[in-house]
């Protein structure tokens, strides 16, 4: 299957500039596509690497409504947002567009009248929910009511977030309008359609036969989709944000998001070679590669080649190395909800320290399943992989350069045994590294590079040069010089997947030039060298730093819990003579104490007007006892008396029991006299 490529198109999905970008889309696409173009871009080939915004869809509006403000406004914020930290971060796009240009009105507009005028589109009218106040047709999200599944409120006409039910808005009890809150009626729309269908044979044949090398998870996707049969899909919305359908009858209609979005890496490739653009998008000699997350699969897989080939002069996609997903700290990743390490916020944060993140999210980057951040991994991996492996050999390998020699690379005198030996293992690195990433295999190709260190940091430890220094002067050289040698090397060997650290090491070592072709010499610093001043490479993450971060997101799971917070239904009715029974008083804490190898119990001392008791009550969690000395709580007097760790408990003090479970004890307004009835 080896053709021989003149040029590697790369693109990276286009997030919404409806919020920031987060871990997980770092980890899912960005962080991946932008390792493998430094690599092939080291390799001195020819590659684009398009970004941009994805400005127009259902959501942007949605945002801008609760906002106040105009979808434009939104876009504006986010877009400046999420450019700014891609490039602080090092992501290296080529072009990082956007699809409310001109230059995408155009492209996407002309794109959909050359289907159009093919005549590659059905037309077909269909029933839809129309908002008579606000005058408009309702996106399936601007509609919302009861789930027919589990009756909960507030369930979108494509999903109920509550039970997960993937809906379609007929399915909903009581369907209201997001925009007016008026009862929505059936309106007979027009919309053009991508007839899929029409389109499954060629499909099963590219994906199914020519592309078996495709990623487990993309193949599996496509083959059940395919296997399910295609359906036509529908290429337009009733919507007033968007790319107005460039055809006559289709006033209020813009082109579905998911139509004109992928042709934004066409238009951004215009934007950045308005001469040139069409050999990066055409040529059969260019290969295009699309990165993006699972939930992208089906339209850049199939709708998009679809359109491609409906179009007829493009390439298709030659691989699409999706990702599975990112979780944190064991929940989805959620937008909405707050729940997500923030890349700008971690930039603020973490100031320099982009690519401890890249080194992590690459390290647990989840290529065949999901997985799982957690902060305590991302302190472990980088103080004991970046700091005690990767940094420590080269911290050691350059002091005692500039201890012994000031700081210039010293002769190689004779090799021992072990030297070739260690030598050996650098050797075929090239070859592996290289495999690795021409099949997408990040994190294994990551591993490989951190594995040179870890050579580097054994050969070290087991030469002992501060010790040889003292009997064989003349030793020490060699096992600096190969040090250095193995130094260098990683510098390049990390190049792809850190760049700002191997920057750095290259201007420790006063490096200049290097190429990736050089990978696993070991001439790279002739004897002589004057190397560059030596600093830390990496440093070690406090515990502090890390459970800041992690109280953040307790305080985050916690408002979310607030928000959600809804009282318990009321409990049956009882009869009157029944709530009679309860014998309800105040009573006065006289004393209160901790009851030992019990950490949820208080036990109390009540004066209760007659001759005291003493309840066990299991609130410790959220009281100091002292400060609950001398309060007049209220306790169900009349129960019988039960015991707890061998203590009897003579009543129950009654308490609220907040949203996330805390207990607050009752009291009353106005200091009574101790045994006072509550009635
Ligand atoms: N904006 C969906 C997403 O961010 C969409 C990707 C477009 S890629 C052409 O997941
Ligand atoms: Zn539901």
């Amino acid at each position: 299957m080896e053709k021989k490529f003149k040029r590697t198109t790369v693109t990276s999905a286009l997030p919404y500039a409806n919020g920031p970008v987060h871990i997980g889309h770092l980890a899912g696409v960005y962080v991946p596509a932008d390792i493998y173009v430094r690599y092939l871009r080291l390799k001195k080939e020819d590659v684009l690497f398009i970004g941009g915004s994805d400005e127009h869809g259902v959501p942007i509006t949605i945002r801008a409504r609760k906002e106040g403000i105009t979808p434009q406004d939104v876009v504006d914020r986010y877009h400046k947002l999420i450019k700014d930290s891609f490039e602080e971060f090092g992501i290296s796009f080529d072009v990082y567009g956007r699809t409310t240009s001109k230059v995408h009105g155009e492209t996407a507009s002309d794109f959909f009248r050359t289907l159009y005028d093919k005549g590659e589109f059905v037309e077909k009218t269909s029933m839809q929910y129309y908002d008579e106040e606000a005058r408009t047709f309702l996106a399936d999200r601007y509609i919302t009511g009861e789930c027919p599944y589990c009756h909960a409120e507030g369930a979108y006409g494509d999903q109920c977030e509550k039970c997960g039910s993937s809906l379609s808005p007929t399915e909903l009890i009581n369907p209201k309008s997001a925009i007016s809150g008026s009862k929505p009626v059936m309106r007979e729309t027009k919309h053009w359609y991508l007839p899929l269908d029409k389109h499954e044979a060629w499909l099963r044949q590219w994906i199914l036969e020519d592309h078996k090398e495709w990623r487990n998870n993309v193949y599996g996707q496509c083959k059940s989709w395919l296997d399910a049969g295609l359906h036509p899909r529908a290429v337009s919305r009733d919507l007033d944000w968007g790319i107005p359908v460039p055809v006559e009858g289709a006033e209020g209609k813009v082109l579905y998001v998911w139509f004109d979005a992928p042709i934004g890496y066409i238009s951004n490739t215009k934007e950045l070679l308005p001469d040139s653009w069409e050999k990066w998008w055409k040529d059969p000699e260019t290969r295009l590669v699309h990165f993006i997350g699972k939930d992208n699969i089906v339209f850049h897989c199939i709708v998009f080649p679809a359109m491609l080939k409906a179009e007829g002069s493009y390439i298709l996609p030659d691989n699409v190395p999706a990702n599975e997903f990112l979780n944190l700290e064991g929940d989805k990743i959620s937008t909405s909800r707050n729940w997500a390490v923030w890349l700008h916020e971690y930039l603020r944060d973490f100031p320099g320290k982009q690519d401890v993140l890249r080194y992590v999210l690459t390290a647990n980057a989840p290529e065949t399943k999901d997985n799982d951040f957690t902060w305590k991994d991302f302190q472990a991996r980088n103080n004991n992989e970046l700091v005690a492996v990767y940094g420590n050999f080269v911290n050691r390998a350059l002091q005692l350069t500039q201890k012994y020699y000031e700081g210039i690379v010293p002769e190689c005198g004779e090799l021992t045994d072990y030297d070739r030996q260690t030598l050996d293992e650098f050797k075929d690195v090239k070859a592996k590294v290289e495999e690795l990433l021409d099949n997408f295999k990040f994190r294994d190709a990551q591993k490989e590079a951190m594995n040179l260190a870890r050579i580097g940091n054994k050969y070290i430890a087991d030469c002992e040069p501060w010790k040889v220094v003292k009997t064989d002067p003349e030793r020490v050289k060699t096992i600096i010089y190969i040090s250095l040698q193995l130094t260098a090397n990683l510098a390049i060997a990390f190049e792809p997947f850190l760049p700002f650290s191997s920057k750095k090491l290259r201007g420790m070592l006063n490096m200049e030039n290097f190429e990736w072709n050089q990978l696993g010499r070991t001439d790279l610093l002739a004897a002589g060298h004057q190397l560059g001043k030596p600093e830390l490479l990496f440093e070690k993450i406090e515990d502090d730093v890390i459970e800041a971060q992690v109280q953040k997101l307790l305080d985050t799971k916690k408002a979310n819990e607030e928000a959600n917070y809804k009282a318990k239904p009321i409990r049956e009715n009882i009869a009157f003579e029944d709530f009679e029974k309860l014998d309800i008083r105040v009573g006065t804490v006289l004393e209160c104490t901790k009851v030992p190898k019990a950490d949820k119990l208080l036990c109390f001392k009540i004066a209760d007007g007659l001759e005291n008791r003493t309840i066990v009550s299991g609130i410790a969690k959220y009281y100091k006892p002292e400060d609950l000395v001398g309060k007049q709580v209220c306790f169900i007097a009349n129960l019988p008396p039960r015991k707890l760790k061998g203590i009897e408990s003579q009543g129950m003090i009654l308490s609220a029991m907040d949203y996330d479970g805390s207990l607050s004890v009752t009291t009353v307004e106005r200091e009574v006299k101790p045994g006072s009835e509550v009635c």
